[in-house]
């Protein structure tokens, strides 16, 4: 048994049977959390969802990061020359709207507050914003792609993702590196992690490109939920529609908005177990 790393603050426990470990040196160095081999994976439960609403959305929209935060939902759309950051009420058309400049291309967002953070997938940058006017503050390089990000407040830290099976822990003011966890189901590597959304110390995360999206522990990596997110939309809606790539938590609900890039529709979900499903 060895922990992947030497830390100030080390924690091993049982999880669902099997033995985890945890490190996050606060000092920028990487370091690792995973399950060791040999013991038994957790049970994943299977779940689905139930549509509460159904809501427009801007079918050119390639969503990369959907958030809610002070009664508005913060959405922010890829692609060069047509990425943007906006905000709005739900199932309105955004308040308030910002372009990125080519080549920059839009990537998760998470709100701080009085700020947000907006990632680029290769370039290399993140973008500070104003949260009330969108207005660009500042930028920082980060250098990984950027693909999704949100915030565990309670844990003074934003988990990202990059494309791979980790999930990467980063200092919310600098989005220097804390440290990271591997992310498995039953064992195996979840791999493509993509948008994200954090609920306490769980972080949803869709897998791209799939109709998918996992349930994360994020002390020990392991899945304990898989989401299989039914055809939503009509075959026409479909045709012209890319991958689910949008999950937003409603606060103070159980629910969540989901949606999709160049989605017509955005839907307002709870996660229901699989009728027979677990295991
Ligand atoms: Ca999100």
């Amino acid at each position: 048994m060895r922990l992947a790393c030497v830390v100030p603050v080390a924690v091993v426990a049982l999880v669902g049977g099997m033995l985890v470990g945890s490190c996050d040196t606060g000092d920028g160095a990487v370091d690792h959390e995973r399950s060791m081999p040999g013991q038994t994976a957790a049970r994943v439960e299977r779940l689905t969802v139930r549509v509460v609403e159904t809501l427009p959305h801007d079918p050119t929209a390639f969503t990369q990061g959907l958030e809610m935060a002070h009664g508005m939902l913060y959405e922010s759309t890829g692609v060069p020359g047509r990425s943007t950051i906006r905000a709005g009420r739900p199932g309105t058309p955004p308040a308030r709207r910002a372009k990125l400049p080519p080549p920059l291309f839009g990537e998760g967002i998470t709100v701080m507050g009085p700020t947000l953070w907006q990632l680029t997938w290769q370039n290399g940058i993140a973008i500070e914003r104003d949260a009330r006017t969108l207005a660009e503050l500042r930028r920082v390089p980060y250098e990984e792609e950027g693909w999704g990000v949100c915030h565990q407040r309670h844990r003074g830290r934003l988990v990202t993702t990059d494309g791979t099976s980790r999930l990467v822990f980063r200092d919310p003011r600098t989005l220097k590196k804390r440290g990271e966890v591997a992310v498995t189901a039953q064992g195996q590597p979840v791999g493509r992690l993509n948008e994200l959304e954090c609920v306490g110390d769980l972080v949803y995360a869709n897998v791209w490109p799939t109709d998918r999206i996992v349930r994360i522990d994020s002390h020990s990596g392991e899945v304990t939920g898989d989401i299989a997110v039914p055809s939503l939309m009509s075959e026409a809606e479909r045709r012209h529609a890319d991958v689910l790539n949008g999950i937003a938590a409603v606060p103070g609900t159980d629910q969540f908005l989901l949606t999709g890039k160049w989605w017509p529709r955005m839907f307002r979900v709870v996660f229901v177990p699989v009728a027979g499903g677990g295991g």
